[in-house]
């Protein structure tokens, strides 16, 4: 008898052990790729990667306010066949969900920006290379020809820069020019190792022959006027990110711009703004009939992707989880990254009763305070 339970006992020993397994050497939470690149990355590049302004209020409530916001899931959906596919800027995508404009990729992996773009490609997401890029405009487009690739810059002091770079981005094939509005100055952050830095052996490739300092390239005073400068001197669509605000919004459209990023920059400029999924409703309403809304800031997993959709999104990126992927494997990381996001948002578009993106409606979330009787169901989040 006892000797009949040891054996049942240790199958599911086994059994439990090679599920763990399993678990582990496939799929990995965002979480895990975060745990996993703290034990690979020194501590001043983590601490870099992951910080946040001030007291990081801005920060931290970009990943809470998500949690906030509820899903209201229907059934008797056939769910056999879910699309997650969308059109973005005139080109048909698999699926909603691309890599934002980080600086620096080779402080995580030597294989840096390119290793991301080739992972971009590799998932059908559309890759957002930074100006301040330890690879060059040029290298990451003849290395990721087939990534679909928008370019990042701020508005400098120096307007040539703006124009060397966007002629270069429109002749290496970017497809769209994003202008990031929410950095005149750097947010200041606090932090244990403070004198962070550029390691000697890596550039900010684009700068090469025009700066050695490029951070006091960016421009404090720039205007509306520069935009519409920026605006009339590229044939590439413009989109301006770091817009919070119906009245932000409301000014890139009416000087042309295609589309907005609602976004907070992660929490890294100012702190004290709402999370960025709380201002994402506003802009939507102020200005999605017009021009194209997308999103940034917070976004952890599919469930995330999915409330930034039904609250109008019409695409979202993510900045910090892909220097988690390269640092723990280079570009296999950040595909899993985002095969990881993939497989999260299939299974919530499923268990909630959408099979496909046209039915993530802004019907389908509310704020807990509806639960409490604070909200009646539609009433701004
Ligand atoms: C390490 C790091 C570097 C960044 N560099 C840039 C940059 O060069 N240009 C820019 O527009 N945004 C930059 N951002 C902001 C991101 O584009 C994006 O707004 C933010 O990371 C999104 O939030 P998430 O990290 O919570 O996904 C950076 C963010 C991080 C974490
Ligand atoms: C799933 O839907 C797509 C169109 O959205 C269709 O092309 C495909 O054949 C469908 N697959 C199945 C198994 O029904
Ligand atoms: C830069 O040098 C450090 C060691 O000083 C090394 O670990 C890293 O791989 C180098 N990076 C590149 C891109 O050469
Ligand atoms: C602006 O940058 C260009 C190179 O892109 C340089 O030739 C020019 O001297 C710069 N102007 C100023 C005022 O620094
Ligand atoms: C990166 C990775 O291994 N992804 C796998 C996660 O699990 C699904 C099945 O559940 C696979 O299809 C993916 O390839």
């Amino acid at each position: 008898m006892w000797l009949k339970s040891l054996v049942v006992l240790a199958l599911c020993a086994l059994l439990e052990a090679k599920s763990k397994d399993k678990i582990k050497s496939t799929n990995l939470s965002l979480e895990d790729y975060k745990d996993k690149a703290k034990d690979v990355l020194s501590s001043s590049t983590y601490e870099y990667i992951k910080k946040g302004s001030l007291r990081k209020s801005t920060e931290k409530s970009n990943k809470k306010a998500f949690k906030d916001i509820l899903i209201r899931p229907h059934y008797f959906v056939d769910v056999s066949n879910i699309s997650t596919s969308t059109n973005i800027l005139d080109k048909d995508v698999i699926w909603p969900v691309g890599i934002g404009p980080t600086a620096m990729h080779r402080l995580a992996h030597l294989d840096g920006e390119v290793a991301s773009a080739l992972a971009a490609g590799a998932q059908g997401s559309i890759f957002v290379l930074s100006s301040f890029s330890t690879a060059s405009i040029e290298e990451v487009a003849e290395q990721a020809p087939d990534t679909i690739k928008w370019f990042q810059m701020y508005i400098y002091k120096n307007r040539s820069i703006n124009m060397d770079f966007m002629k270069r981005a429109e002749k290496a094939g970017y497809k769209a020019i994003v202008i990031t509005v929410d950095a005149p100055v750097h947010g200041k952050t606090y932090l244990k190792y403070p004198d962070f830095d550029l390691p000697p052996n890596l550039s900010l490739s684009n700068f090469v022959g025009i700066t050695d300092r490029p951070s006091q390239t960016v421009s404090s005073s720039f205007t509306i006027e520069d935009l519409k400068w920026i605006l009339s001197s590229t044939s590439l669509p413009v989109i301006a990110k770091g817009v919070l605000t119906k009245e932000g919004a409301k000014i890139v459209r009416d000087a042309g711009c295609t589309g907005v990023i609602v976004s907070n920059h992660g929490g890294r400029q100012l702190d004290g703004t709402p999370s960025s999924i709380e201002s994402l409703p506003e802009v939507v309403r102020a200005v999605g009939k017009d021009i194209t809304v997308m999103f940034d800031s917070g976004i952890r997993g599919g469930d995330d992707v999915f409330k930034a959709i039904a609250l109008g999104a019409k695409y979202v990126f993510i900045g910090r989880p892909v220097f988690y992927g390269l640092a723990v494997e280079g570009q296999k990381g950040v595909e899993g990254v985002l095969d990881t996001l993939k497989q999260e948002l299939e299974n919530v578009m499923a268990l909630s009763g959408c099979a496909s993106l046209s039915d993530v409606k802004r019907d389908r979330v509310v704020h807990w305070k509806y639960y409490q009787g604070l909200l009646r169901n539609g009433d701004e989040l």
